[in-house]
């Protein structure tokens, strides 16, 4: 059994560092409030008897040893947030896995494998556009060049490292060998479990993002005195690429692509833009059809701006593989989930995670809490304290099969 007050005090505590003033949460990687965050977590490891450190990338790293010398199970996720993000997006995984163990500690049950809890650096890249960071550098994925990546103040994740006391030369030290598996708690940030009135489910594969920075330059000319048919206008052409997308992504079953952020310059009431730069976030289940719709989207770009004289540039941000969970952890997931006398319900997941990163390095299972109205990324992100409890139960009861597997 968990501790359901203690883990649920412990989300709204968390929830205060880095609070908006509409009641949500921004904390970026390197600042002060995600370090103050860490801290406290910190603390948390600490108080479930788990040795803590960061590695040379700053994931938060709570250990315990096993009864014998075995490979080790990961448990975690993340708790840096997008920009006036949710309560429980990342949070809920670190603190579930953290309840997980002071539960093992408090009923004197040690397992055969250590167990790592990890809260992983930057998995949201909404401070430098280029996210996963943490359980990169895990995978031992990270290049050096990565650090290059740069934040809207211009400073590098290489730089940011250094302002908080950690070598950039050290970060293949975070690399993690002999492991045996990873499971990751998340909310659903979706509808199904809603709408099939469970509280948790069972997640079979999860959504690979592509991101790409999109950038058309035209001509800034003065708005009263250029004729509509002598014009650059990057904005317009930027509308209609934009329209297109949409259009193009609704062509298949479960693709995604949105465009997040847009920015121009020069930004005067009475100037016509000279140059627009826009995000787009591409997902699919399906690598081949994500890559098929980037295809498609870049065409019309690179046309559009022939037809409109606008130099049209792309920048890859990041391209993650879709994962598909291990078939005998979902097991796992699943029998834990009918004990607790739960239907169980499987899903894809379309929101990456960290797990995405240990593809083809060591087995991966991921449980889904359900969301209110499926909102998430937004103040109003929500999750009952009955439905975190059955999570945490669902998480401590796989944990233990999967030391037994
Ligand atoms: O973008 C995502 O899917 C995740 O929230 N980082
Ligand atoms: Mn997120
Ligand atoms: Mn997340």
């Amino acid at each position: 059994m968990v501790n359901i007050e203690r883990l649920w005090d412990k989300i709204h505590e968390l929830a205060l560092i880095g609070q908006t003033e509409d009641n949500g949460v921004t904390r970026f990687s390197y600042t002060k409030d995600e370090h103050e965050a860490n801290e406290l977590v910190k603390q948390y490891m600490e108080q479930a008897g788990l040795e803590v450190s960061y590695d040379a990338i700053g994931n938060l790293i709570g250990s315990t040893p096993g009864k014998e010398d075995l490979p080790a199970i990961l448990l975690g996720s993340h708790i840096d947030t997008v920009p006036n993000g949710g309560k429980f997006d990342g949070s809920l995984g670190v603190l579930t896995a953290i309840e997980v163990m002071q539960s093992l500690q408090e009923q004197q049950i040690r397992l055969k494998h250590p167990v790592k809890v990890i809260a992983f650096k930057d998995e949201e890249g909404a401070r430098f556009g280029f996210g996963l960071l943490g359980s990169r550098a895990v995978a031992g994925r990270l290049k050096d060049e990565d650090l290059d990546k740069k934040d809207a103040k211009g400073i590098s994740i290489r730089e940011a490292l250094i302002n908080q006391g950690y070598d950039p030369e050290k970060i293949e030290t975070a690399k993690m060998d002999h492991v045996k598996a990873y499971i990751e708690l998340h909310i659903e940030q979706g509808k199904v479990l809603e709408n099939q009135e469970v509280p948790v489910g069972n997640v079979t594969g999860i959504a690979g993002p592509l991101w790409l920075k999109v950038k058309l330059e035209g001509e800034a000319e003065h708005a009263g005195a250029t004729p509509m048919g002598q014009r650059k206008d990057p904005l317009v052409a930027a509308s209609l690429v934009i329209a297109e997308i949409e259009k193009l992504a609704s062509q298949y079953p479960y693709a995604v692509a949105t465009v997040g952020s847009l920015s121009l310059t020069p930004g005067g009431i009475n100037v016509i833009p000279g140059s627009v730069e826009f995000t787009v976030d591409i997902r699919d289940i399906s690598e081949e059809i994500r890559d098929q719709l980037e295809k498609e989207i870049t065409d019309f770009s690179i046309q559009i701006g022939n037809e409109r004289e606008i130099k049209v540039t792309i920048e890859e941000l990041q391209r993650v593989a879709p994962v598909l969970c291990s078939e005998d952890i979902q097991s796992l997931i699943m029998e834990s989930i009918s004990e607790l006398n739960i239907p169980v319900i499987s899903l894809p997941s379309g929101a990456g995670h960290d797990a995405m990163q240990f593809n083809r390095l060591f087995p991966v299972g991921m449980i889904f809490v359900r969301s209110k109205d499926g909102i998430s990324h937004n103040p109003k992100e929500f999750t009952s304290k009955e439905d975190v409890k059955a999570g945490a139960e669902t998480m401590l009861k796989t944990l233990i099969k999967l030391d037994e597997l």
